[in-house]
């Protein structure tokens, strides 16, 4: 395979960051964004609020705890959205190949572009700066895991190269969350037979990964060993759209929980619409006074979009709920998710149908 360059950005604290250029008083203090209500969570934090032990997650009256004199900020989806796709349109300046992968972070295949990567990662560096007021760390490497990893080495307003002669041993001291991929379950089952860093994880055989991660366990024991063939994809692929929320009071009132619903879908709604999207599942998501979580999905036959549509299915699943607990938290969230209303026929498909005509 042919060497190539990626770059993988990452914006700094990127909703406080947007916080504090909107409203300069804030620079240099610890901001949190976080959800509305004595029971809801950080989104993030300024660099300077995570001085005191707050970070993305944590519940409010802990951030309140550890920080008192936090800047507390409610959390502004439509703004960071904008901001979001601005940054895009600079990255779009430099390469069409491009891959979103979150609302703060992104992937360039540079391998065209006939400049120093350095200085291409200066320039990304410098526009963002001057558009936005933010900064941002950046991983150069010659694969997407590696410049991930390489992109969170040196935050806030960061640099790091992984070159091909770093690896294994750049990697070696890593503790095996840095690892993109493996979830929070697997962490711990690794730490509690005492694998802690990607060297203990190195000695593990290829079965014995597929024991520990399934299907996913090849893949984890190329990348850390510097293989990764996955290419920067220009598609931005959406796996799903959903909206939660916790109630400042559980509650079991159905009208309540209805109106939540609804006021999803039409949310939904927006952003199906403005991605140009449908999707064919829905699913309810609650998650009850004793903290228990219960989903329940449901998969139409075709494609929908409309608020009144998800809201019926929606309302559907919920009244199937046995709803005997208080409720905490409700979710709603679409997925199956296309850019067509009907169903693409698949190249076998399509060789029936023109063998019946
Ligand atoms: P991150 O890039 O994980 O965090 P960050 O940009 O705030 O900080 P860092 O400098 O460490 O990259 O996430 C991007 C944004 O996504 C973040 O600003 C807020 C949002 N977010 C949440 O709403 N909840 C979460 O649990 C996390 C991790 C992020
Ligand atoms: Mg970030």
């Amino acid at each position: 395979m042919v060497k190539r360059t990626i770059i993988h950005v990452d914006m700094d604290a990127f909703f406080a960051s947007v916080e504090q250029t909107d409203n300069p008083k804030l620079m240099g203090k610890p901001v949190i964004v976080c959800g509305e209500g004595a029971r809801s969570v950080v989104s993030t934090c300024s660099y300077e609020a995570r001085k005191y032990g707050v970070h993305s997650a944590m519940p409010y009256f802990l951030a309140k705890q550890l920080c008192p004199r936090g800047i507390f900020m409610p959390v502004r989806h439509k703004r960071y959205s904008r901001i979001s796709q601005g940054i895009l349109e600079i990255l779009e300046s430099i390469t069409d190949a491009v891959e979103p992968v979150s609302i703060d972070e992104a992937y360039l295949d540079i391998s065209d572009v006939k400049a120093n990567p350095i200085n291409v990662e200066n320039v990304i560096k410098k526009r963002v700066k001057e558009k936005f007021g933010l900064t941002l760390s950046a991983g150069i490497s010659y694969n997407k895991f590696l410049a991930k990893i390489a992109s969170d080495w040196n935050k806030p307003n960061g640099l790091m190269v992984i070159e091909e002669q770093m690896i294994p041993e750049i990697l070696k001291p890593l503790p095996v969350r840095k690892v993109h991929g493996i979830g929070e379950k697997s962490i711990e089952r690794l730490n509690s037979i005492g694998i802690f860093t990607i060297e203990q994880l190195l000695k593990l055989t290829e079965e014995e990964m597929v024991y520990y991660f399934g299907k996913y366990g090849v893949e984890i024991y190329c990348r850390i060993r510097g293989i990764d063939n996955r290419v920067v994809c220009r598609c931005r692929e959406i796996k799903s759209i959903g909206r939660e929320i916790t109630f400042d009071k559980d509650t079991k009132d159905i009208n309540v929980l209805k109106k939540v619903i609804k006021n999803f879908a039409l949310e939904i709604q927006e952003n199906l619409k403005k991605e140009s999207l449908y999707a064919k599942t829905v699913t309810v998501k609650i998650k009850t006074e004793d903290f228990k979580s219960y989903t329940r999905s449901s998969t139409l036959k075709e494609h929908i979009r409309s608020s009144v549509e998800i809201e019926k299915v929606a309302f559907e699943i919920l009244d199937n709920f046995d709803i005997k607990k208080r409720i905490r938290l409700i979710g709603l969230s679409l997925s199956n998710i296309s850019d067509t209303k009907y169903e693409q026929l698949t190249f076998f498909d399509k060789i029936l149908n023109f063998g019946l005509n």
